[in-house]
């Protein structure tokens, strides 16, 4: 062939760069939707709304679910950060809806945690 066009040939016959520039695409951060732990929201609620909102089984919403009981927080899903903060304020409106003290935040992935 006269004119690859890979990585060990990037000129054409007359001696014509022709390599692309690779694309300037970076992963979007991602970010982590955490429960925490109260004294007062029913676990029953905790794991509902962990099946209703992340989509998970009920068997795993009721790990994530003692997780947080036990170790004060617990990560429900991860996603870009448009759709983290979604995630989070429909969670606590609805939490509230319901008069729990419930709270939903979120963490951006892989930095230090200062807790
Ligand atoms: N600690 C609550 C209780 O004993 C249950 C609970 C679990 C609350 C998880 C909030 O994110 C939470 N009823």
């Amino acid at each position: 062939m006269s004119n690859q066009n890979d990585n060990d040939n990037w000129q054409d016959d007359n001696g014509t760069a022709t390599q692309e520039a690779p694309p300037k695409l970076q992963k979007p951060r991602m970010y982590q939707v955490v429960l925490l732990n109260d004294d007062y929201t029913p676990m029953e609620f905790v794991v509902e709304l962990i099946e209703q909102f992340f989509y998970k089984s009920r068997e795993n919403a009721t790990q994530i679910m003692l997780k947080i009981h036990t170790e004060g927080k617990g990560v429900c899903g991860v996603y870009t950060e448009d759709v983290a903060e979604t995630k989070a304020a429909v969670v606590n409106q609805y939490s509230m809806d319901h008069q729990h003290p419930l709270l939903c935040q979120i963490e951006p992935c892989n930095d230090e945690e200062e807790s």
